[in-house]
C-alpha cells in the first residue's frame, strides 16, 4: 500500500438511486470520466480511494417498494447489487460500493443535523406542505408536478426544475397537482426543520473564488445564484424511509439531499476502517485531496447544500473538485425512460465489449457543461477506424512482426541514429502533453494523444521498412515494442480490459494498474532478449449489419 509520494486522492461519483437502471447517461458524464481519473491517479502513484454507493433513500423509491410489496430495503439491496455488478462489467473499479442506507451514514447525518442544530443553523417552522385533499396525505416533492415559476417548464416536480435547474420550495410551483391522482395539491401547514442556507453566502462565495481547480463555467453561474440570494432550505420531509429525525423518529425523515452527500463521507470513512485499518479517517479525509464526479442536473447541491453543511459542520474539508459535464443525448434526443429512448449499460454491454464503450464515450465527452451525442454510426465508425484501424493493428504489426522474424524475441537495436532520437523526442511531448491534460480532467483531449501516439509509432515503422531493410530492423523492432509498451500505460485508463490484454501479451510482469506512470517515457524500458508472447488480435471490427439492426430497435 505504500505510495511514492504519499499523496491521497479520495475520488467520488454521485450515488445513483436505488431505483433503476444504470443508463448510458450516468456513464458518460460521471462514472466513466471518475474511473479514468481514479485509474490513472493509482498509475501515478498516489493512494487512492474510489468510494460510490447507492442513494437509497426517498418518496420514489418507497413508492415502488410498496408496489412490488417489499420492504425498501429490500427493494434497495437490489439495485445496490445490480449497480455494483453492471459497474464491475463496465471496469468502474471502485474501491468500495454500498449505499447511503447504511448505520454510519445514518449515524454521520444524525450528528451534522445535531451539530448544524446546536449551532444555530437549523432551526423550526412551520411550513407549509403540498397535500393531496384526495388521498388525505402530504405529498413530498416528487409526489407533486407543477410549472416551474422561473422559466415555465410545465411537468416539473416540487423540489427542482429540471429544465433550467432551479432548485424549489415548497409553494414555489405553479398549478401544483398531486401526481398520483392528478388533483389539485393544497398547502397545508407541519412542523419541520430548515437549514439556514442563506447565512453562508460569503463563505461559499470566498471558497468558489478561491478554489483555483472548480470549473469556471460552473462557478460562474454558482456565484450568479449566490448573487440572487440563497434561500433556506426545509431539510425534513414527512416520511418514513429515510434518516430518521433525532427527536421525530418514525414521524419524519430528513431530506435525501440533507444526507446523500454525506454517504461520499461515511462510505468512504467505513472502508477506511474496515479494509485498511484506519481509524482516524477525519484526518485522512483532510489530508486528501477530494474530488467530487457530477452530471450538471445536481450542481445546486454539490455546490451549494454540501459545502455550506461541511463548513457550517466543521470537521471535513470542502472538495477541491467538483468536474461536471453534460447530458447525453441519445441520436440527438433527449433521453426518455419512460418513452424507452435510452440504452442501458447492461444491454449495451450483452452486445459489446466494456472497452469500445469507453473509447467511444471518452472521445465525445468534453470537460465542459456541454451535452453529448451518442450515435450508433459515430460509435462504429470510432471504433472501427481508430481504435481498430490504428492502435489495434499497430500493436498486432510490431508483435506479428516478431513473432514472424524474430520468435518472439526482442532484437539488439544496434546504433540509433539523430533521427531516432528525433521520434523520441516527439512522442516525450506527446506524453507531457498528455499527463497535464489528464490532470486537468481534459479527457477526450488526452485520448486524441493517445491516437497521435499510435499514429507516430506507425509513421516511424512505416518509414524504417523493417521487412526490406535488415539493417534497420533491430533498431526498429526494438524500439516500437517499447513504444508500445508506453502506448499501453497511456491508454490503461480508458480502456484497461484491452490494456491488459497487450500488456500480458507482450509478458510484462511489472503492475500496470498501480505506480507505473514514473515510468512511461522510458523507451528502454523492454531489453532485447525479452521474449513476447505468440501474436492475437485485440478488437473485432463492428459489422455494419450489427449497427442497422440497433438503431432500428432503439426507434
Ligand atoms: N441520487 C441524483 C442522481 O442520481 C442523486 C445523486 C446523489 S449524489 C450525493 O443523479
Ligand atoms: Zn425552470
Amino acid at each position: 500500500m505504500a505510495t511514492k509520494n504519499n499523496l491521497r486522492r479520495i475520488i467520488t461519483a454521485a450515488l445513483p438511486y436505488a431505483n433503476g437502471e444504470i443508463h448510458l447517461g450516468h456513464i458518460a458524464s460521471t462514472y466513466l470520466p471518475a474511473d479514468i481519473f481514479a485509474r490513472f491517479s493509482r498509475q501515478r502513484g498516489y493512494f487512492v480511494v474510489f468510494s460510490c454507493g447507492t442513494d437509497d433513500y426517498g418518496v420514489p423509491i418507497q413508492i415502488k417498494a410498496e408496489q412490488e410489496g417489499v420492504h425498501p430495503r429490500e427493494y434497495a439491496s437490489f439495485w445496490r447489487s445490480r449497480d455494483k455488478e453492471d459497474f464491475e462489467k463496465l471496469g468502474i473499479s471502485f474501491d468500495i460500493f454500498l449505499g447511503t442506507d447504511i448505520e454510519e451514514n445514518i449515524k454521520l447525518a444524525q450528528e451534522f443535523f445535531i451539530t448544524l442544530r446546536e449551532k444555530g443553523y437549523i432551526y423550526e417552522k412551520n411550513v407549509l406542505q403540498y397535500y393531496c385533499p384526495k388521498e388525505n396525505r402530504f405529498l413530498p416533492d416528487r409526489y407533486v408536478v407543477g410549472t416551474c415559476p422561473y422559466c415555465g417548464a410545465q411537468n416539473q416536480y416540487g423540489d427542482i426544475c429540471e429544465v433550467c435547474g432551479h432548485v424549489l420550495n415548497v409553494g414555489d410551483l405553479l398549478n401544483p397537482k398531486c401526481a398520483i391522482c392528478g388533483t389539485e395539491a393544497k398547502l397545508k401547514e407541519s412542523n419541520h426543520f430548515v437549514f439556514a442556507l442563506s447565512k453562508f453566502s460569503d463563505p461559499l462565495k470566498k471558497w468558489l473564488i478561491e478554489n483555483e481547480r472548480l470549473q469556471q463555467e460552473v462557478k460562474n453561474y454558482v456565484l450568479k445564484w449566490i448573487e440572487e440570494g440563497l434561500r433556506d432550505w426545509d431539510i425534513t420531509r414527512d416520511i418514513t424511509w429515510g434518516v430518521p429525525v433525532p427527536g421525530r423518529e418514525g414521524k419524519q425523515s430528513l431530506y435525501g439531499w440533507f444526507e446523500n452527500h454525506l454517504g461520499y463521507i461515511s462510505i468512504t470513512l467505513k472502508y477506511l476502517k474496515e479494509k485498511l485499518d484506519i481509524e482516524d479517517g477525519v484526518s485522512f479525509w483532510n489530508s486528501s485531496e477530494v474530488i467530487h464526479f457530477i452530471g450538471k442536473d445536481i450542481v445546486y447541491h454539490h455546490y451549494l447544500f454540501l459545502p455550506a453543511e461541511r463548513i457550517a459542520e466543521g470537521r471535513f474539508k470542502l472538495p477541491d473538485q467538483i468536474p461536471t459535464r453534460g447530458y447525453l443525448l441519445l441520436q440527438n434526443r433527449r433521453l426518455s425512460k419512460s418513452r424507452g429512448w435510452y440504452i442501458s449499460l447492461r444491454e449495451f454491454l450483452n452486445n459489446f465489449p466494456p472497452d469500445y464503450l469507453r473509447y467511444y464515450l471518452t472521445t465525445i465527452t468534453p470537460y465542459s457543461q456541454a451535452d453529448i451525442n451518442f450515435d450508433w454510426a459515430q460509435f462504429a465508425e470510432k471504433i472501427n477506424n481508430e481504435l481498430i484501424s490504428i492502435i489495434g493493428n499497430l500493436f498486432v504489426r510490431v508483435t506479428k512482426f516478431l513473432e514472424d522474424r524474430y520468435a518472439c524475441e526482442v532484437p539488439e537495436p544496434g546504433v540509433l541514429k539523430q533521427e531516432d532520437f528525433q521520434v523520441a523526442q516527439e512522442l516525450q511531448e506527446l506524453i507531457k502533453k498528455y499527463s497535464e491534460l489528464l490532470e486537468k480532467n481534459e479527457f477526450s483531449e488526452a485520448l486524441k494523444v493517445c491516437v497521435s501516439f499510435a499514429h507516430k509509432v506507425n509513421q516511424f515503422f512505416q518509414y524504417n521498412e523493417p521487412w526490406k531493410n535488415k539493417e534497420l530492423a533491430g533498431k526498429t523492432l526494438y524500439l516500437s515494442v517499447n513504444y508500445l509498451r508506453s502506448l499501453i500505460i497511456l491508454l490503461y485508463p480508458f480502456i484497461p480490459f484491452s490494456s491488459e490484454k497487450m500488456w500480458n501479451l507482450l509478458d510484462l510482469k511489472e503492475d500496470l494498474a498501480f505506480n507505473i506512470f514514473h515510468s512511461v517515457n522510458n523507451f528502454e524500458a523492454i531489453k532485447p532478449g525479452h521474449r513476447i508472447k505468440k501474436s492475437e488480435i485485440i478488437f473485432e471490427k463492428i459489422p455494419k449489419e450489427k449497427i442497422d439492426e440497433l438503431t432500428k430497435n432503439l426507434a
